[in-house]
């Protein structure tokens, strides 16, 4: 006989999105639960996102997660675009009025959500089989599973979140959703260095082999993608290999001295580019965010900021809703949700599109980016666009 409980809110998912929810609620005296599949140890070592928007920043200092993130995150004033073997500096500072951004692993964010909800009494149960959720359109929806020592529960709540990602249980329960997606064909080889970074900002390289992204954890650790081949197998990338895309796909003609730096790699894996909507991300007492309802390519970091976002609203609407009886944010949170996540999803395809070399690309193509690109670069316009959206464009607020 399953075990029996209640609480306001029910979590599918200890990613970024359920966890911040879960921390947002508690702030606004809202009870949930958060139920995961995986290990604590593996949602923490999961590497993903590495950037920052500027309000990503603001929300989390402001909700009590800003120590960790102060301490050892790395702001940056802007970023480098490179091609035909030059590289250009957009400095945000100056396009956008001081909006920057910050290089802080979502490792880190897990970590500190995962260290702040326990240190609540908050109530996250890892390592969970047989998720189901049910009875969405009642007002007692059910979330039920197994728990890691195999005890089964049945969890009645007001509401249910599902923030269980793109492969996740809870989309698939909403009947009629529109979906809207793109697969590139091409994918992201990402490896993890010991090795000091050679670039004090990011550099997105336009190569005719290819796109590449130096990116960094800390002034010790390096992080690395390469554009490969959309099913690329990783065992056919050695690090020697790798290294050698690398530097011929970031050698610039102006500095014959400058090299990528080189040392261990510590992780590497292939992610698959895609965009993908689902609408809505609303059904009865069910409500969807983060990648459970839309994924984007990652070249403009937009994909966690944008699930964060979510949770924001989602917060404030599930407030309402639970403590207050009102239903009006909740009415509005999918529309609400996606006109930011249509900004995010055609910023990120922009700049992929910008920057990728598309294996059956003929010339013309090839000269339209190196168009795209050299305008960027040249136009304080152009190039104030790409830096209103890769800072964050329009920044939610939570209403503590
Ligand atoms: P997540 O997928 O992070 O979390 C969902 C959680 O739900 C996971 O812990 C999962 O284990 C759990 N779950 C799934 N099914 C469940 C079930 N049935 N029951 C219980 N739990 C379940 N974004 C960027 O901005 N920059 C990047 O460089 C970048 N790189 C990425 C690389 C990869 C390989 C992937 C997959 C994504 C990447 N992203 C990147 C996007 C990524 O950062 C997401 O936007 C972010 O993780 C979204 O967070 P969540 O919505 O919480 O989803
Ligand atoms: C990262 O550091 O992981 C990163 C940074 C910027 C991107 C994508 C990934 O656009």
């Amino acid at each position: 006989m399953p075990v029996a409980s209640r609480t306001q809110v029910g979590i599918v998912g200890a990613g970024p999105a359920g966890l911040l929810l879960s921390h947002l609620l508690a702030l606004g005296g809202v009870d949930s639960v958060v139920v995961e599949n995986r290990t604590r140890a593996y949602c923490e070592a999961r590497q993903r996102a590495g950037l920052l928007e500027a309000g990503t920043v603001e929300l989390l200092r402001s909700v009590g997660l800003g120590k960790r993130l102060d301490a050892e995150g790395l702001e940056h004033d802007g970023i480098y675009l490179q091609f035909l073997g030059e590289r250009h500096h957009l400095d945000f500072r100056s396009l956008t009025g001081g909006r920057w951004v910050t290089v802080y692993a979502q490792t880190e964010i897990v970590k500190d959500l995962i260290a702040a909800r326990l240190a609540d009494g908050g109530m996250i149960e890892f390592s969970c089989s047989d998720v189901a959720v049910t009875d969405v359109t009642s007002d007692r929806p059910v979330l039920s599973y197994t728990d890691s020592s195999g005890v089964a529960h049945e969890l009645t709540c007001d509401v249910i979140a599902g923030c269980d990602g793109f492969h996740g249980v809870c989309r698939p329960l909403i009947p009629g959703l529109s979906i809207y997606e793109r697969s590139y064909p091409y994918a992201w080889l990402g490896i993890l260095a010991s090795a000091a970074p050679a670039t004090d900002e990011l550099i997105y390289s336009r190569h005719a082999d290819g796109f590449a992204l130096y990116s960094m954890r800390s002034p010790e650790v390096s992080r690395l993608y390469l554009q490969v081949a959309p099913d690329e197998p990783v065992e056919r990338w050695p690090d020697d290999r790798i290294w050698a895309e690398l530097q011929k796909r970031f050698a610039v003609g102006g500095a014959p001295g400058w090299s990528v730096s080189e040392g261990p790699i510590t992780d590497k894996s292939v992610t698959a580019m895609r965009s993908f909507v689902a609408t809505p991300m609303r059904h009865g007492r069910l409500f969807l965010a983060g990648d459970a309802a839309h994924i984007v390519p990652p070249t403009g970091a937009k994909g966690l900021n944008l699930a964060l976002s979510d949770v924001v609203l989602l917060a404030n609407a599930l407030r309402a809703l639970v403590k207050d009886g009102s239903p009006g944010l909740a009415d509005a949170y999918s529309d609400a949700c996606l006109q930011r996540v249509w900004r995010s999803t055609h910023f990120s395809w922009w700049m992929t599109s910008m920057l990728h070399v598309a294996p059956d690309a003929d010339s013309f193509e090839s000269q339209l980016q190196l168009s795209q690109l050299s305008y960027v670069a040249s136009s304080r316009a152009a190039a104030q666009s790409l830096a209103e959206n890769y800072t964050g464009y329009k920044p939610v607020r939570f209403d503590l």
